[in-house]
This record gives C-alpha cells, sequence and structure tokens, in this order.
C-alpha cells in the first residue's frame, strides 16, 4: 500500500491524479504545512527537506519499503511500478516526457511559486519581483503554448507524466492573473485533462482543506518564517 504525505496544492495534485490514473491503492496523510505538520519528526524522517508531497511504498521493489519526496521522482517511481505506465515507450517521446518534466520542476513550480508569494502572500509588495516573475509566468505560458502547437500532448502522440506534472499548476490560472484565453492551444490541452475523471478526482483529494482568502500571520510565519531555516 502506498501513503502519500500531501496537501492540497499543486505538487500534492500531482501525485493524488498519477495514483488515481494508474489506479494504484493509496492512503492519504494530511500534512498540514500552514499549521507547520512539514517540521514534525515523522514527516522530517521522509522528507528532510520537509515540503510536500513524499509517498511511503510499503510493498517496494523487492517487497521493501520505499520512501521518496521530489514530484517528479514520485511520479517515476509510480510509473516504474506499473510497468511503464503515463511514461511513452518510444525512445524520442520518452525524452520528451522527461524533458517536459524538468521543465516543469525547475521553471514553471520554482517561477510560478516565486510569483504567488510576491504577488499574493508577501506582506511587503516589490514592485521589481512582481513583474519579474509575472513575465517569467507569462514567457512559461508561452513556451507551452508552443509546444501544444506542434505535439497533443506535452510528450508528443500521448497523455503522459509530463501532462500530469504540469496541469496542476495551469489550472487557476486566475491566481497568477493568467487569461487561458490568451494561449489557445494550452487550454484546448487544459481542457482535455480538466474533463479526465481521475483528474477530477486527484484535485479533489483533501479539496475541503483547500486555502480560501488570505494567508494568516500564523500560517505567514510558519511558511516563510524562521521556522524555514531552522527545521526542528
Ligand atoms: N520540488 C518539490 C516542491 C515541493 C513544494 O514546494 N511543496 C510545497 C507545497 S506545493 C510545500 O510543501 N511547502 C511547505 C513549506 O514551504 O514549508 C516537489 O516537486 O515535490
Amino acid at each position: 500500500m502506498i501513503e502519500v504525505w500531501t496537501w492540497p496544492t499543486p505538487n500534492g495534485h500531482k501525485v493524488h491524479i498519477a495514483l488515481e490514473e494508474l489506479a494504484l491503492p493509496y492512503t492519504v496523510v494530511p500534512v498540514n504545512i500552514g499549521k507547520g505538520d512539514q517540521f514534525k519528526p515523522d514527516f522530517l524522517a521522509i522528507n528532510p527537506n520537509h515540503r510536500i508531497p513524499a509517498i511511503v511504498d510499503t510493498d517496494g521493489p523487492g517487497g521493501q519499503r520505499v520512501t521518496l519526496f521530489e514530484s517528479a521522482a514520485i511520479l517515476i517511481y509510480l510509473s516504474e511500478k506499473t510497468g511503464g505506465r503515463l511514461i511513452p515507450s518510444d525512445p524520442i517521446d520518452r525524452y520528451a516526457c522527461l524533458q517536459w518534466m524538468m521543465f516543469q520542476m525547475g521553471g514553471v513550480g520554482p517561477m510560478f511559486g516565486q510569483y504567488n508569494h510576491f504577488a499574493n502572500y508577501a506582506v511587503a509588495k516589490i514592485p521589481y519581483a512582481i513583474e519579474r516573475y509575472g513575465n517569467e509566468v507569462k514567457r512559461l505560458h508561452r513556451v507551452l503554448d508552443k509546444r501544444l502547437t506542434e505535439a497533443e500532448w506535452l510528450a508528443g502522440r500521448e497523455y503522459s507524466m509530463a501532462d500530469i506534472i504540469t496541469f496542476p499548476w495551469i489550472r487557476n490560472p486566475d491566481r497568477r492573473n493568467v487569461d487561458l484565453g490568451d494561449y489557445p492551444h494550452l487550454k484546448r490541452w487544459h481542457d482535455a485533462i480538466a474533463a479526465r475523471p481521475a483528474v477530477q478526482r486527484g484535485v479533489a483529494v483533501l479539496a475541503e482543506n483547500q486555502r480560501r482568502g488570505p494567508m494568516t500571520d500564523a500560517e505567514r510565519d510558519v511558511m516563510f518564517g524562521r521556522t524555514q531555516f531552522e527545521p526542528r
């Protein structure tokens, strides 16, 4: 059985969606990152980087217990656990899939996250930072839109982990001040993924805990304060 230590954020949703698409049984361990659960010893034992998502598979390779953090590593693991599903077997498409997964991990996630921080969470509004990351958000949308003019899916011909890892960052475009109508190919891709029943189940995991309204001072302190630099 796979335990998913998670919270309803884009990085958490990637793993929920992949598990649903693969129809793998799993249990959810909520890690309330606004309350500081990511700093608790049981979670730090799985992820010393104190970020969700992480998994524990009690039935890993050779029946061994496996723990994993970093969402891309988790998605590759889940694919391999199921005989390579959701990562194309054709070598060209396979490398395209890995390439776009890295693009999400190195570009989309960090840049969108920084935009969100400076535009929505930071107490001090720093115009340079908001503009810098806002430009990056738009540039990355353009890169994805262009890719999707030449291929139906990010990896090429089939829906794959590259789409699953990117989709949670493209939904809710209002949070990034983005109009998906400006990126018609990306919108076509988004709408096709959003309609998948497994995706709908994945984004519903822990949805009742999703933040509504502005971040409280206590949450801000946990996420961006001293605790961030002095994990317990
Ligand atoms: N590169 C990591 C990023 C994980 C990440 O940033 N998770 C966020 C939620 S989306 C988190 O746990 N934040 C808690 C904190 O900042 O203390 C991954 O892809 O798994």
